[in-house]
């Protein structure tokens, strides 16, 4: 066995029950990861210097084969359900001894990186690997460590990352040979099966999300955030595609960040490093921040080229709506460091109404904004999820279901109160259709 790149000395990976690797690369920096990626013919760079690869069967998340194991630990304090779905204590290990067994003789990469741009909160990271690509899309979502750091990280999660082995369901009661299951006795999540880059940030999400209100007194919550010239905060909830990412690149604010965000008592921070930005009909004179972003170090998924050309087409959405590019937060050029915030003064509610009948926007009382936030009516934009091809109405808690393993009221509450203490105000922004429903309004 051969260990190449930095690490800390104290630490080998037969600790977690790997036996027979042939190579383990450690912390590659992201330049040696988009090398081998395109060397081991997984990924092309475009004319814009940035990767491009095709993330194979799942170009979404699969919110149906995630699991979280039940025992002593979450028994009592998960929302169990339709999206926290138990996985049984007993069926963890060997689930876990399929993949170490399948990694036998391969060649892993680690990346070790960090969440929470608050030091107080700080969640250390480490991703194992057999696919470089998703190596670097931890070091570009994640928090980065310095060189110096990588020798003393000790991780307090685990992610063992197997994208292309499935299991067979019927030997643990689960759904289908993919599967990403997230063990908070162990700190460790397990994902098989599928390589959509998203599950790897989404499972941390969720841990946080659990860990954060429980035991910090920290609002988790799904929005993005930036600050304005006065350093005014403000927040922008809402399901993937409801324009998050887009409204938070705004030239004329800070951002702070995209997609996944604590609000502590001293003000608000970023959980993630970068941005995941959704690419369809992406162009320099709509979106230019994010356009700008896509370049050398970035890793665009599931696009496709002009023919005969290495220019991506974002109008293509051959292969999925949900095409995809991360980047670290500081390509956006106006991102803040840290991305930390104020107390936010201005709450926003991006709801999608496929239906046409919300008005472009409203401004909500106390009590309407908790009524929203917990019916979280909007709608799924077609790809972020296996199987929705055009948008869909959903009630989703906390405008991200999917992702709290809490009970709603928990984070419902906090909120409320954090609303009320520094005074907030709330607006719902209908940023689907209007004039009409889905294929008529517009
Ligand atoms: C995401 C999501 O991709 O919320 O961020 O699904
Ligand atoms: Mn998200």
């Amino acid at each position: 066995m051969q260990e190449t790149g930095i690490k800390n000395p104290k630490h080998n990976l037969s600790d977690y029950g790997f036996k027979n690797l042939s190579i383990i690369n450690w912390n590659w920096s992201q330049d040696q990861l988009i090398d081998q990626t395109v060397i081991k013919s997984m990924g092309q760079i475009a004319d814009s210097g940035a990767l491009t690869v095709d993330t194979g069967e799942f170009t979404g998340r699969a919110p149906k084969d995630k699991y979280i194991v039940k025992d002593t630990v979450t028994e009592n304090t998960i929302y169990w359900g339709e999206v926290n779905q138990p996985f049984e204590e007993k069926n963890f290990q060997p689930l876990l001894d399929e993949l170490l067994n399948y990694f036998d003789g391969k060649e892993v990469y680690v990346k070790d990186s960090f969440a929470c741009a608050d030091p107080n909160y700080r969640l250390n990271v480490r991703v194992i690997t057999e696919l470089p690509w998703a190596a670097m899309f931890a070091g570009n979502m994640f928090l980065r460590p310095k060189q110096e750091e990588l020798k003393t990280i000790e991780p307090d999660w685990i992610i063992v990352h197997a994208p292309t082995y499935k299991t067979d369901p019927k030997k643990y009661g689960i759904r289908s040979g993919n599967f990403a299951v997230l063990n908070f006795t162990r700190k460790m999540i397990i994902i098989g099966g599928t390589a959509y880059t998203g599950e790897i940030k989404k499972g941390i999400f969720t841990v946080l999300n659990y860990v954060l209100p429980q035991d910090k007194g920290v609002l988790a919550m799904h929005c993005s955030a930036n600050i304005g010239k006065e350093k005014d905060t403000a927040i922008f909830f809402g399901l993937s595609g409801t324009g998050k990412t887009t409204l938070s690149a705004d030239p004329d604010r800070g951002l702070i960040g995209d997609d996944e965000h604590g609000w502590s008592d001293e003000g608000v921070f970023n959980f993630e490093g970068g941005c995941y930005a959704k690419c369809v009909n992406l162009s320099e004179e709509k979106e230019p921040e994010i356009f700008r972003a896509i370049k050398h170090g970035s890793l665009l998924e599931n696009i496709r080229f002009v023919p005969g050309t290495k220019t991506v087409n974002y109008d293509d959405i051959s292969v999925t709506e949900n095409t995809r590019v991360s980047y670290p937060l500081d390509f956006i050029a106006n991102a803040v460091e840290p991305s930390i915030g104020k107390h936010p003064e201005n709450i926003f509610f991006l709801t999608c109404d496929a239906f046409g009948v919300l008005p472009p926007i409203s401004k909500l009382t106390e009590g309407q904004a908790m009524y929203w936030f917990l019916s979280g009516y909007t709608a799924k934009v077609a790809g972020t999820e296996a199987g929705i091809t055009e948008p869909k109405t959903t009630f989703s808690t906390c405008f991200g279901a999917p992702f709290f393993p809490l009970d709603p009221n928990k984070y419902a509450g906090m909120l409320a109160e954090k609303m009320r203490k520094h005074k907030a105000n709330v607006w719902l922004v209908n940023t689907g259709w209007s004039g009409g429903g889905y294929g008529v309004g517009s």
